[in-house]
């Protein structure tokens, strides 16, 4: 009986430690990503498009100055005199949006919580136009499953599953703690929410594009989470 147990012991020992140790990498990366899709799997389950993040009093915000400004570029992103946002991929009335058009949508706003994966957090109350909204006034088609956000940061990207990007917390961010957005953190236009991590959330957006297929991201194609909920 004894010998049995250590029999079994050694196989499963031997499987594990030739996974972690990367021996047979391929088999490791197989696995690796099959966890991966798993765990999505489990979070969009979890994930509900219709419960509310709460909210946090006014007050709160944390001082601009201790907000950290993260961007890939090596010099601060500015906005072209002529920026717009496009609109696009699988929709029936491509959009060429400028900051006032914007502006004159639905205004959506809340105060919430910032979560970066490198271990700080921030708040600030954000006003904006919902995802959902431009996907109304661009005209989803209904094969659209995901959507790409893409920007002038040196094409920083990242795309979304379109249930999260649909959530009432999700929006177009113009304005941050009551002002213009500033340049470090994204203006004129950056992808906020409370219901993902800092590194979906992209900033100096120029490209909203609508899609049957998933893509990646500049830190997603790097080995960082996709799904990446909150
Ligand atoms: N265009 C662009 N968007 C970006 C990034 C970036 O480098 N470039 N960094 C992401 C990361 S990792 C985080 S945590 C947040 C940081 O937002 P903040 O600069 O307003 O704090 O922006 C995200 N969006
Ligand atoms: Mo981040």
């Amino acid at each position: 009986m004894p010998r049995s147990i250590d029999r079994r012991k050694l196989i499963l020992g031997g499987t594990a430690a030739s996974l972690l140790a990367g021996c047979d990498n391929r088999a490791s990366a197989w696995f690796l990503k099959a966890m991966e899709r798993w765990n999505e799997h489990f979070q969009a389950a979890l994930f509900s498009p219709h419960r509310l993040a709460p909210e946090l009093p006014p007050g709160t915000e944390t001082p601009l100055r201790d907000f950290p400004q993260y961007y890939i570029s090596d010099d601060l992103p500015e906005a072209p005199d002529d920026w717009t946002l496009k609109v696009g991929g699988i929709v029936r009335r491509p959009q060429v949006l400028t900051l006032d058009e914007l502006k004159k949508m639905p205004r959506t706003a809340m105060r919430i919580q910032h979560h970066c994966v490198e271990g700080w957090s921030a708040v600030a109350a954000w006003a904006g136009v919902r995802v959902s909204d431009i996907a109304h006034l661009a005209g989803l088609d209904p094969r659209a499953r995901y959507v790409e956000f893409r920007s002038f940061d040196s094409g920083y990207w990242s795309s979304w599953d379109l249930p999260s990007a649909f959530h009432p917390q999700t929006i177009l961010a113009y304005e941050m703690d009551g002002m213009p957005l500033p340049p470090g953190h994204g203006a004129p236009l950056r992808l906020y929410s409370a219901v993902k991590l800092g590194y979906k959330m992209v900033k100096y957006l120029t490209e909203v594009n609508f899609l049957p297929n998933r893509t990646g991201g500049y830190w997603e194609d790097q080995g960082y989470e996709w799904f990446a909920g909150v």
